[in-house]
């Protein structure tokens, strides 16, 4: 039976990763066979050619569940209604900038995209944070979005959470089907902590298959960098492997984890597993009923809280500077 159409926002829909994420958004990826999609791009006017481009090609894809597609450079336009936004367009790190630059640059995106969306979309949006640094413009736009509840907002280390499950499926020669348990920590950048402590592999515990040497010194450092790595080998940044897990991360938070397992994704923390209050930092979490909870009781070992705490440290030094320049 059909269902309601349901409305997606994408931003940065004329890049890359919009380029990979709308087709599969609109063959039904998020919400499933049976309910029809509406698709609005924004863009910043430069991109507008490139989203206008991509339109065409929506329709010439005749895909059975696309209702309509705008395109435009308005943020309330963009977000009206909406009962998703994905916030993938952002300002780049370019040479010569700092950190406080970026953190900037990207605040005066995602603040005024924030605001917009308390305005102008569903009481009930869920929003995704692609864009870098992910898990702070989270937290700006979070911050700007009066009226919305903070859980609303998450930024995505669904992609890190992938690749630790392919990397290890791949190593141990087994289906990635298999693997399960494994969870991403703190920071969507080098210094997110990958823990298969409780990662299984068809059931058996994942450490008793993998000596220490190679989790510690092989496992984390690649999954961390496997951004670096794919520029290095394919030429250019992650695109297709980020838009699938954009929508791993929104269908899972729409639709539910499998039972009984649980993914990563970057949520405003309730002060679990020591996460000062308020940081958007990926944790282990299941969607109930439509919203992430945090996964809670794990027992955390001595270099796993020394992980933890590093990558939370450098989420508390991205908030202070947000803080110092009054961008939260
Ligand atoms: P592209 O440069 O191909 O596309 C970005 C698009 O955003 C451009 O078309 C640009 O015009 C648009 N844009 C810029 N400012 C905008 C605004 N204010 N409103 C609307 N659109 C705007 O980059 P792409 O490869 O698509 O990557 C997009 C973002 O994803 C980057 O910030 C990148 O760092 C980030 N990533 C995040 C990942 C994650 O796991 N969280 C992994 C993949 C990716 O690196």
């Amino acid at each position: 039976m059909s269902q309601p159409t349901r409305t997606i926002t994408i931003t940065g829909a004329g890049g890359q990763i919009g380029y990979a994420l709308l087709f599969r958004i609109a063959s039904g990826a998020v919400y499933g066979p049976d309910t029809p999609v509406s698709l609005r791009l924004l863009e910043i006017p430069a991109g507008i050619r490139a989203a206008e481009g991509a339109a065409l090609e929506l329709l010439d894809g005749a895909f059975s569940l696309l209702r309509s597609v705008e395109v435009t450079d308005d943020a309330d336009t963009a977000f009206s209604r909406a009962d998703a936004a994905l916030l993938v367009g952002a300002r780049p790190r370019t040479a010569g900038m700092e950190r406080a630059d970026l953190l900037e640059a990207n605040a005066a995106i995602f603040g005024p995209q924030g605001a917009a969306i308390a305005r102008s979309a569903s009481p009930d949006v869920r929003v995704v944070v692609v864009g870098n640094p992910a898990n702070t413009n989270a937290l700006i736009a979070s911050g700007h979005a009066d009226g919305l509840p903070l859980d609303r907002f998450s930024a995505m280390t669904r992609l890190d959470h992938n690749r630790a499950r392919g990397i290890l499926a791949a190593h141990l020669d087994a289906p990635v089907a298999d693997v399960d348990g494994v969870t991403i920590w703190g920071n969507h950048s080098a210094t997110q902590y990958p823990d298969i402590t409780r990662a299984t592999v068809k059931g058996r515990a994942a450490t008793e298959l993998l000596d220490d040497a190679w989790i510690r010194e092989s496992f984390i450092p690649r999954v961390a960098r496997r951004g670096a790595e794919i520029i290095e080998v394919r030429g250019s940044s992650s695109v297709g492997s980020a838009a699938s897990a954009a929508i791993d991360h929104l269908h899972d938070w729409v639709d539910g984890t499998a039972e009984g397992t649980w993914t990563s994704a970057a949520i405003p923390s309730d002060g679990s597993y020591g996460v000062p209050e308020g940081l958007v930092s990926s944790f282990p979490v299941r969607s109930v009923g439509g919203a992430w909870r945090i996964v809670e009781g794990f027992e955390i070992d001595a270099f796993s809280r020394d992980r933890i705490d590093a990558s939370v440290a450098e989420l508390m030094d991205e908030r202070e500077q947000a803080r110092a320049l009054g961008l939260i």
